[in-house]
């Protein structure tokens, strides 16, 4: 009796929430410290996260043919207006010996949601590219269907064809960079407009180019802002 139940009820949930069950890979990539792990917190456990140091930076171990060994995948459940969502990723470190990861990462799981966390360390140090070396490192592989090294042969042969359905480019750490006039240019949807994002409209052009669809938000995924909320809206394009 209880039983039947039950099953009714799954099948209820899966006739009336199925889509939100299906989850989507999503690979969360950008440059050392602009706060990625936080982010990947974030989603798994909500609030404020506390400061990540040095100690706590994102670090891979290479095997015994010289190819880094990918940490686990997590699916993490997020909502926001009613939508809900499950989301797979994982954490990949930032620092440049690891973008052949992140391009692994994504042929590998066949990610459709690409997630680049900036934050304006560019804007107070314009002598400071990492940022720009990240997304561009992505563009320029995505243009090329460049392959990376430590795939299996199916991935490989998907390689060449892979692209992700969109990018969305979420510049972090806005508690810190964002001023009443920025947030009223956020409120009123024109935050894309926002000179942060200045250097990198040509690998948008060139994204928009390929046929990427590219979305821009702010977040601050250490005090759980716009969080949850830019990832859904970004989903729908
Ligand atoms: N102010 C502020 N700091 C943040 C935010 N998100 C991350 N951080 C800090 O930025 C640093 C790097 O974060 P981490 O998540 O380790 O970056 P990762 O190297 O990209 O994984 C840490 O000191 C975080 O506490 C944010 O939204 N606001
Ligand atoms: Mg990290």
């Amino acid at each position: 009796m209880t039983g039947e139940i039950i099953l009714g009820h799954a099948l209820w949930q899966v006739l009336t929430h199925g889509h939100t069950f299906i989850p989507v890979s999503v690979g969360v990539y950008g440059a050392s410290e602009s706060g990625k792990t936080t982010l990947d917190q974030q989603f798994t456990t909500r609030g404020e996260i506390r400061h990540l140091d040095e100690e706590d930076r994102t670090h891979h171990s290479k095997n015994w043919r010289g190819i880094q060994t990918m940490p686990e995948i997590t699916r993490k459940r997020i909502k926001s207006n009613g939508i809900k969502k499950t989301i797979v990723s994982r954490d990949i470190g930032g620092h440049t010996e690891y973008h052949n990861m992140w391009l692994r990462d994504m042929i590998q799981r066949k990610v459709s949601t690409v997630i680049v966390v900036i934050d304006h360390r560019h804007m107070t140090n314009i002598k400071n590219i990492d940022n720009q070396l990240a997304l561009s490192y992505l563009v320029d592989s995505l243009g090329k269907n460049k392959v990376p090294k430590g795939l299996s042969f199916r991935a490989w042969w998907r390689a060449k064809k892979y692209a992700p359905k969109r990018i969305m480019i979420l510049a972090n750490k806005a508690d810190e960079w964002m001023d009443e006039e920025c947030h009223a240019q956020w409120e009123k949807g024109f935050i894309a407009r926002h000179k942060i994002f200045n250097v990198f409209r040509e690998d948008l052009y060139r994204l928009q180019k390929m046929n990427i669809p590219v979305v821009l938000d702010a977040i601050s995924a250490r005090y759980g802002w716009n969080i949850e909320n830019s990832v859904l809206k970004g989903m729908e394009l």
